[in-house]
């Protein structure tokens, strides 16, 4: 296990993140979910996995795809709603961002059954929240992929908060990894801050998938330090206090102190490596103000076989 690999991975994420935070701020892109301090989850989990393995997404997740080589000015073009965002999945091996909760477990489990049908052994990891666990989509694809021992990975990122709703709100159960049992799977869960623990779950639960033994639930517990997105205030609903607590357990402070401690890394190495990531960041936004606007063929390109007549005639044309 390269654990500087693994940290490198979460301080770029820190680093997107906070950058484009700096150009929503800055009317450079539209309102941002950002995903401070849950970076840890996300990165172990790209290295639990292999590259032929899927990653299906909700707007958390908005830059796993840049951790397998998606430029970050992709990834924030889709906060402006450019079709320049849009990327192949299978070149990055991630399904598309969903927004609408939990729409994505059902893809998720159609592809990995699809999958195994074809003969392949890959796994699929769905991310979702814990508000989103409330969803139909979310029981219908656990309850389908354990009947069908489907290869996925059910990966709850359970940030205490949906919007405003917090988890004492949200389920009746202290963890929603007890749930795995009704579905008929393995539940566990960890701390989400701490990258070796996600690391270790989530490469156990692949790995059972990977040989047959179907879908495993898998809950990072944290808590979203930031407000839900751009647009939110949370002063409106929830105290301060809390918030600062959790902030001192972010994930990447604390895994610094624990590979210095270990002499992997020096404190010099650790601020180099943070300008390093964040002076990349600053050049992708350069590169995102330097992107074409898109064309009106763009727009329409992967959504209607035939584009319209170019208006006002399509209004105007009788059938
Ligand atoms: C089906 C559906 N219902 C409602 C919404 C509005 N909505 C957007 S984000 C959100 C909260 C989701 O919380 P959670 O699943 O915990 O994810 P988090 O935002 O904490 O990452 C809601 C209710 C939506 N996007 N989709
Ligand atoms: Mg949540």
């Amino acid at each position: 296990m390269d654990r500087l690999r693994l940290w490198k991975m979460m301080v770029q994420l820190r680093a997107y993140d906070e950058r484009a935070t700096l150009l929503q701020r800055q009317g450079r892109i539209g309102a941002y979910p950002t995903f401070w301090g849950e970076e840890a989850i996300q990165a172990a989990t790209v290295l639990a996995v292999r590259d032929t393995d899927w990653l299906f997404l909700s707007y958390r997740q908005n830059a796993v795809p840049v951790l397998r080589g998606l430029p970050p000015e992709q990834a924030w073009a889709y906060f402006r709603g450019d079709p320049h965002s849009f990327f192949d999945p299978s070149q990055f091996g991630c399904a598309p961002q969903c927004v609408p909760l939990s729409t994505h477990l059902p893809h998720a489990v159609g592809w990995a059954v699809g999958r195994r049908l074809q003969g392949g052994d890959e796994v699929a990891v769905a991310f979702f929240g814990d508000g989103a666990s409330s969803e139909g989509d979310a029981h219908e694809a656990m309850n389908l992929a354990s009947v069908f021992r489907a290869p996925v990975v059910f990966l709850c990122t359970n940030n205490q908060w949906a919007i405003s709703t917090p988890f004492s709100r949200q389920a009746a159960v202290d963890r929603l990894s007890a749930r795995a049992a009704g579905y008929g799977m393995p539940g566990v869960t960890v701390d989400g801050y701490d990258p070796l623990a996600v690391l270790g779950a989530v490469a156990e639960a692949v790995e059972r998938a990977r040989r047959g033994g179907g879908p495993s639930l898998v809950e990072a517990w944290c808590y979203r330090i930031g407000p839900h997105a751009t647009a939110d205030d949370p002063s409106l609903y929830r105290g301060e206090e809390e918030t600062a607590l959790w902030r001192q357990r972010e994930p990447i402070g604390r895994f610094e102190q624990l590979l210095v401690g270990d002499g992997l890394l020096s404190p010099q190495e650790v601020d180099a490596e943070h300008e390093r990531a964040s002076g990349a960041m600053r050049a992708a936004g350069h590169r995102l103000d330097s992107m074409p606007p898109p064309t009106g063929e763009e727009m329409t390109a992967h959504v209607l076989a035939v584009p319209p007549a170019p208006w006002p005639g399509n209004l105007l044309r009788r059938s």
